[in-house]
């Protein structure tokens, strides 16, 4: 049975709100492309009201501005248990509006109020440092909260990328106007009603959903946001850190895309890499970041890996992310299916050898089979560029030495692995290879106490972690006279 869906309007100030334009848009279902919701379109108007919103709700004499800081995380833990207590609802929503399969999405929100906790129990420990400065004075630090933040989401995993982006700016002391994707905007707005119901005061959140080309680009202009925090492609992270470079200087944390290498060596454990590799491209339906999008496999194993991976994505069962014997569910619309379906072409025309799948599945829903390709090589295009999709490229190398330096030649640098049983092979991997997470005979592997964040074109600064929360504040410098040094 489909999920109800209780809200489909802006939510600005505490409210739910049309749209001041009254337009409204369609999100689809991926499983079979009916619509499953109508919800408000916001646009320069909405971002405006919001960004107002956020921003008196910020002002110094503020309830949110007077509250302690250990009521802030006390306010993010009611949260984690309204989030607990709505698990199954939320996984619901989540795969019926973004495809996701239904018994994964379960699983991992079984472990977001523990990520919820960590995140608050950060907001009282943000502490600034006492300055042993030179001459007659003395000097502390504050550590404030940057202001009203603009928080664009990507369509890949909503619910987390909505968690981490607002629970740390809540933590920090922020106030948020966020901005979902246009294909997911449902998980969005039921997590709005579930910070009202913890006792987030009235501005604190935002959540305008809309279209990138108007609500984004309004957030990303707007003159009184301080700061964006984005997770989405490579291009408009580019924009965005431009419109910040061309108004008003803000800060940017940008989470951008990969092509990560994962190393398979000689020595490596066959039984553990196979599958931990496939499901590092095919798990989300390769709708992933750090997807394992460029696997190199050491020449003394090549072939015999590649009738391994052969194997296991034949595996994998195609069908409705809310069949509980799923494994393998649709992409999220019909452009990125499009989009993955021309890569694969690209592939076969560039002379990669298609080992398994290749096709979409059916003709209603956006379902394409996971597939493997063997005998890529570095300049094809499949090579290079953020697939997106169920797409296993294997590369074959020879040497250690050639295989780092093969895995750096990217503009990106997001996530890295290696399967070896050598640890200094491990070790020389992970100090040499550039990503921003590297994992070492697994893949995937993460914790909300992991920061998490790439090199090169991969982004700008890092989520999770101790120091999560650096990124929503504001360094300030105390400096008192101090004529007479006893
Ligand atoms: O991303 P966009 P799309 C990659 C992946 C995918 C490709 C395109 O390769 O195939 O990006 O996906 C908002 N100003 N990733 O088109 O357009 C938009 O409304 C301000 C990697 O969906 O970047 C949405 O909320 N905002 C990725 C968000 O940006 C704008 C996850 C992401 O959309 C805007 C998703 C603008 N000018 C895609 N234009 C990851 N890093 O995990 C769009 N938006």
């Amino acid at each position: 049975m489909a999920p109800q869906i209780k809200y489909t309007k802006l939510f600005i100030d505490n409210e739910w709100v049309d749209a001041k334009s009254g337009d409204t848009f369609d999100t689809f279902s991926p499983h079979d492309g009916s619509v499953i919701a109508t919800v408000a379109r916001g646009g320069k108007e909405d971002i405006d009201a919001a960004v107002s919103a956020a921003k008196r709700a910020f002002h110094r004499n503020s309830e949110w501005r007077l509250l302690d800081a250990s009521k802030r995380g006390e306010i993010l833990n009611k949260f984690a248990d309204l989030v607990a207590r709505d698990t199954d609802y939320l996984a619901e929503l989540e795969s019926y509006n973004n495809g996701i399969i239904l018994q994964f999405a379960k699983s991992f929100l079984t472990k977001v109020p523990s990520t919820i906790r960590y995140v608050a129990s950060l907001a009282d420990k943000i502490q600034g440092d006492t300055i042993p400065a030179d001459g007659e004075i003395f000097s502390y630090t504050l550590k404030q909260p940057v202001g009203v933040c603009g928080l664009i989401l990507p369509w890949n995993v909503p619910i987390l990328m909505f968690l981490n982006k607002v629970c740390t700016a809540l933590a920090a002391g922020c106030t948020v106007v966020v901005k979902p994707a246009e294909q997911t905007p449902l998980t969005a707005l039921a997590l709005g009603a579930l910070l009202k119901e913890a006792g987030v005061p009235k501005g604190v959140v935002n959540i305008v959903t809309g279209f990138g080309e108007d609500a984004g680009v309004a957030l990303t202009h707007h003159l009184d946001v301080a700061k964006i925090s984005f997770t989405g492609s490579l291009e408009v992270g580019k924009l965005i850190q431009k419109a910040a470079g061309t108004n008003n200087l803000k800060r940017v944390t940008l989470e951008l895309g990969g092509k990560s290498p994962l190393v398979i060596m000689n020595d490596a454990n066959l039984q553990l890499a196979v599958p931990i590799a496939a499901m590092g491209v095919f798990g989300l339906q390769g709708q992933m970041c750090i997807a394992a999008s460029r696997l190199y496999v050491q020449s003394g194993i090549y072939d015999k890996f590649v009738e391994e991976a052969v194997k296991f994505a034949k595996t994998l069962k195609i069908g409705n992310p809310a069949d509980p014997t799923t494994t393998h569910g649709p992409q999220v619309e019909e452009v990125m299916m499009n989009k993955v379906l021309g890569y694969i072409e690209k592939g076969k025309q560039e002379g990669a050898k298609l080992q398994t799948g290749g096709k979409r599945v059916g003709t209603t829903g956006y379902y394409i089979e996971p597939t493997v390709f063997s005998d890529v090589t570095d300049d094809m295009t499949i090579a290079k560029e953020e697939i997106f999709g169920p797409v296993q490229n294997i590369m074959k190398f020879e040497t250690f030495e050639e295989v780092v330096d093969r895995a750096n030649a990217t503009n990106y640098g997001l996530a890295a692995g290696i399967f070896t049983s050598d640890i200094n092979t491990a070790l020389q991997y992970s100090k040499h290879v550039e990503a921003g997470v590297v994992w070492i005979n697994t893949y995937l592997a993460s914790a909300p106490q992991n920061p998490f964040g790439g090199f090169k074109e991969s982004g700008i600064g890092r989520e999770n972690g101790m120091h999560c929360v650096e990124e929503y504040l504001e360094v300030k410098t105390v400096t008192i006279a101090l004529p007479k040094k006893l």
